[in-house]
């Protein structure tokens, strides 16, 4: 496996030298971030943003996101053209050397939450879920608007949008998913790019749109839609793992072959329907996460790993989810684990 960390490029108040100390940590995961969704992304970019990474002494491993186009996931208006551009993309990246690229099929909205910064009792704070809080959003009104969500939407824009979506049904996004794939894959296949969708966050429909990378039967869905290596998952245990009902550790077991980003945090159930994120160590949230990384090594694992969102620690302040600290730790603490599973197996 390889230990890889997020970066969100020059803005991000986590600098790739404060990265490159974090002992263990070889790769990022980056991406270009003012291209609109849907434009190609120029050879000279990628590599200029590649340079930068390799000049603070890591490596460009895996390109998180490129993201998909909402005529792509509603199967309207422009979407071939959106998915040439696409494959463009992933030309250009293979070009720059790049074998892993994370894209999620989620309407809309990417991962959501109802508070950015919830206090916890040791005086840090987190991200929390609270199903009654969300429904009670207005999504239209800008009330909460995330790290992961595309903001270039008007007011009318994501009205229209969401009515258009009123038509989608679960079985709509499936076609219009396949019909992705078909195209898709088959590019990424000739340059060799392993496609790693990212499971839907949370697991369970929000704001009356569907979602449906969410279970084990639906990953399974999935696979069998574009049955080859490069039509592979990224396992995202804090997504997948709100959902009492889906036990990683067989999801490891059972996909292993097809996992090429593995993102590992712990998450604490608080309810139904209702999580808090958690320090990445097993005892502080409802996952097991050795048992996780156990999995991994036993699965003679050799894809791309990282920590995911941490906690604000240490008063730190930044961009929800994505400090330094304790995503630090939660690198640590993985590779501790790595290391004790990998010494034991050997
Ligand atoms: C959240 C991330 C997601 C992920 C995208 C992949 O922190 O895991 O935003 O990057 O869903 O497309």
């Amino acid at each position: 496996m390889k230990m890889t960390f997020r970066w969100y490029g020059k803005d991000d108040p986590v600098t790739l030298e404060k990265i490159r100390q974090i002992p263990g940590v070889t790769g990022i995961v980056s991406a270009i971030y003012d291209i609109p969704v849907g434009e190609v992304w120029p050879l000279e970019r990628i590599l200029e943003l590649k340079n930068e990474i390799e000049e603070a002494g890591l490596e460009l491993s895996v390109i998180e996101s490129v993201p998909v186009h909402e005529d792509i996931k509603t199967g309207d208006g422009d979407r071939d053209r959106y998915i040439e551009n696409y494959c463009e993309t992933l030309r250009n990246l293979s070009k720059a050397g790049i074998d892993c690229v994370c894209y999620n099929f989620m309407p809309v909205f990417d991962w959501t939450r109802s508070d950015l910064a919830h206090p916890l009792g040791d005086g840090s704070n987190a991200l929390i879920y609270d199903e009654k809080t969300v429904l009670n959003m207005n999504p239209l009104t800008g009330e909460l608007s995330l790290p992961g969500w595309d903001s270039s939407y008007t007011k009318e824009g994501m009205k229209a949008l969401l009515e258009k979506y009123k038509s989608i049904s679960e079985e709509d996004l499936w076609n219009n998913l396949k019909y992705f794939l078909d195209r898709v894959i088959k590019v990424a296949e000739e340059v060799k790019i392993k496609m790693a969708i990212h499971p839907d966050d949370p697991p369970w429909n929000i704001f009356g749109l569907p979602r449906i990378i969410t279970n084990k039967q639906n990953l399974e869905k999935f696979l069998k839609l574009y049955d080859s290596p490069y039509n592979g998952l990224t396992l995202c245990s804090g997504s997948l793992g709100v959902d009492p009902k889906n036990d990683i550790i067989d999801l490891i077991h059972s996909f292993a072959d097809r996992i090429h980003f593995a993102h590992i945090r712990n998450i604490k159930i608080t309810g139904e329907r209702c999580f808090e994120e958690a320090a990445h160590k097993t005892e502080c949230g409802s996952l097991d996460i050795f048992g996780i990384v156990k999995a991994y090594v036993d699965e003679d694992f050799d894809g791309y790993v990282r920590p995911d969102h941490g906690r604000m620690i240490w008063g730190e302040t930044g961009k929800p989810g994505y400090g330094l600290y304790d995503r630090a730790l939660g690198a640590v603490y993985l590779n501790g684990l790595f290391e004790a599973c990998e010494k034991l197996k050997a």
